[in-house]
């Protein structure tokens, strides 16, 4: 049987077409969008889960195409470009069974005639950088005549030049080190700060000086990223660098996407390769619990997997059948590839919402006699544990303590965003939690919640982090000592930060990596926050003018990547780069003198550095 599918965008709905060479009885056409979906014509709507739905279609006729009209239920999700078109087609047939319709074409695609990842796209010949071809771009540089060919690379041995070499040699670059290199002379000098480096680059040799690993490792860096960008021969002159920010962080969301282990060691080369050092790993949402927990293993077990007949249907493009779990060995290969780039790796368990998964499985952390109608905004119900249940704090508690003693970290994310309006409005377990604690509304519930995880965490050594929403309650929300990631934009942050916590800047109109790189509509990605051009990934200050009082509680940028239309890894790519450059330029970089047009030079500079260690880029404007 052959089945053809295909979906466009007309205005504010998804036109789809489904044609069938054998006649089909009443078949039930199963799909995700990015949130509730409606019927416009051409179907009946059976059942609907957050952005999947399920639609009765009438019967098929052989080679007669059917057409069915969707749109998103709230008419404020338009469908903005393809990655809005409907993910994980499949029809299931009256016996039960189900026939998966053809994928249609995913992620960002080159301009038409152009094969992704090898030429530029008209129009994108960015100018040229004269200077230091360097992202980011270091404190200082002095140069000097002439240039050092380096066709050999260095002439070094030992760690960290060891990790570089291999990092080289595993994305197929030329050697870094070998005997008949150039001489790479190294200094420490512990007065240096930790991440900083000196790197003199003559035409008798390098000289590399830097306190310890850290900084040497990130010399060694420049030296593989210059190697690159200067066609082969260093610029002669002297590089003074240190590092801004200590929390230099790339997220990435493995919940509604698995990642294979080994994508996410690419990754964590890819942010070496910029001096990124914190991975920020998410590997729990409504869709999917991934980490193999000895404590709670029906967690994973079922939850790991989604679609067709599974607790979790294919939501976000799950389909009839997608996922999979990190296993203690796959978290172990993580954290030690981590180690040898200079990238320790921050654990993220999502609670109170987001927690959809979670609930599927695990009886007892709701209030049973909770009238709430709530949903989130991605438009799950039940998708909140409830802090009044005791299940609750005895499902949590050994869940936490297992997964932050599985990371040397030390420290916990334990989520706390997108709480829904009037969450636990009708519980009566919270109303009495209410009134024994003083609490007036679902913020101070929260608060209060966050609190008390955060002490359990606190108590075991470990450092609590949570979205900037942990801030929120009269009761000043989670305190002890957390860090707080602001996402909405850089004002929660400034406020946590004023109360008294340290923050990443995570601002989703300038490092959202899903967020659509244009408004044009055979791009790619979502749109709630903004477009983000590679330029807007740098217009903006960490430390915004008016804030300067809180410089010190800033200690950190972090870039995200949620994969909600994610159905294959490499998808990913291109949404990271070449935007990854600008994330790390603002974590790295002390001043923000770099402007657009200058970040967009240097980047055609560093593509073909993407092309070559093979990760897909995005080529337009
Ligand atoms: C908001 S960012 C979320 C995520 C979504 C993301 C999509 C954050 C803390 N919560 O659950 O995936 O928007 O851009």
């Amino acid at each position: 049987m052959t089945l053809t599918f295909d979906a466009v965008i007309d205005a504010e709905t998804i036109v789809c077409t489904i044609c069938s060479d054998t006649a089909l009885a009443a078949p039930v056409f199963c799909f995700s969008l990015m949130a509730a979906p409606a019927v416009v014509s051409g179907g009946t709507l059976l059942r609907s889960l957050a952005g999947y739905g399920e639609v009765e279609l009438p019967d098929l006729a052989a080679g007669a195409p059917h057409v069915v009209v969707l749109r998103h239920a709230n008419p404020r999700f338009a469908p903005t470009n393809r990655a809005w078109l409907p993910l994980g087609g499949y029809l299931r047939l009256a016996d039960g069974s189900t026939l998966a319709l053809p994928k249609l074409p995913a992620g960002v695609q080159s301009a038409p005639g152009q094969p992704a990842g090898v030429q530029p796209a008209p129009g994108q010949s960015a100018a040229r950088h004269d200077g230091l071809r360097l992202i980011p771009q270091p404190t200082a540089w002095s140069p000097a005549a002439g240039h050092l060919p380096v066709p050999q690379g260095f002439a070094g041995r030992g760690e960290p030049l060891d990790a570089v070499a291999a990092l080289a040699a595993r994305n197929g670059l030329a050697p870094f080190l070998s005997a008949a290199g150039v001489a790479l002379a190294i200094h420490h000098d512990p007065s240096m700060a930790d991440d900083a480096y000196r790197l003199c680059i003559a035409p008798e040799g390098v000289t590399l000086a830097a306190a310890g690993r850290a900084g040497l490792f990130h010399g060694a860096i420049t030296l593989l990223q210059l190697r690159e960008t200067h066609d082969g021969a260093l610029p002669c002159g002297t590089i003074t660098d240190t590092a801004r920010f200590a929390w230099r962080g790339q997220h990435l969301d493995c919940a509604r996407h698995f990642y294979a282990p080994a994508t996410l060691l690419r990754l964590l080369d890819m942010m070496a390769l910029f001096k990124l050092n914190r991975f920020h790993w998410h590997f729990a949402d409504d869709e999917a619990f991934r980490l193999e927990t000895a404590t709670t293993p029906a967690l994973w077990q079922q939850t790991a997997f989604r679609g067709e007949g599974l607790p979790v249907p294919g939501v976000f493009g799950g389909g009839i059948r997608s996922g999979g779990s990190y296993s203690p060995a796959d978290v172990q290969t993580v954290i030690a590839r981590g180690a040898e780039l200079g990238i320790a790796i921050l654990p993220e368990i999502e609670v109170p919402a987001h927690a959809f998964a979670i609930n599927a499985v695990i009886p007892g952390l709701r209030d049973a006699a909770d009238t709430g109608t709530e949903a989130s905004v991605q438009g799950y119900p039940r998708n909140v544990v409830n802090p009044a249940m005791p299940a609750t704090w005895e499902f949590l508690a050994p869940l936490m303590a297992e997964v932050a003693a599985m990371f040397p970290i030390g420290i916990l994310h334990l989520g706390c965003d997108e709480l829904p309006c009037d969450t636990w409005a009708g519980s009566p377990a919270v109303a009495a939690l209410k009134t024994r604690e003083g609490l007036s509304d679902s913020h101070d519930v929260q608060g209060w919640m966050m609190a008390r995880l955060a002490a359990q965490l606190q108590a075991q050594g470990i450092r609590p982090a949570a979205w900037e929403e942990a801030a929120q309650g009269a009761n000043g929300g989670i305190g002890h000592n957390a860090l707080l990631f602001s996402w909405t934009g850089q004002a929660p942050g400034i406020a946590a930060a004023r109360a008294g916590h340290d923050v990443v800047m995570c601002p989703a109109q300038h490092v959202y990596l899903d967020m659509a790189h244009t408004a044009d509509p055979a791009d790619w990605g979502a749109s709630w926050a903004a477009f983000v051009p590679l330029e807007d990934t740098i217009a903006w200050s960490p430390v915004p003018r008016g804030a300067e009082d809180i410089a010190s509680r800033v200690v950190g940028v972090e870039g995200t990547f949620w994969s909600e239309f994610t159905t294959h890894d490499r998808e990913m790519e291109a949404m990271l780069a070449p935007r990854i450059l600008g994330v790390a330029q603002k974590a790295w970089s002390m001043t923000d003198t770099l402007d657009g047009p200058g970040l967009r030079a240097l980047a055609g500079h560093i593509g073909p550095l993407f092309d070559r260690i093979g990760w897909d880029r995005h080529r337009n404007p």
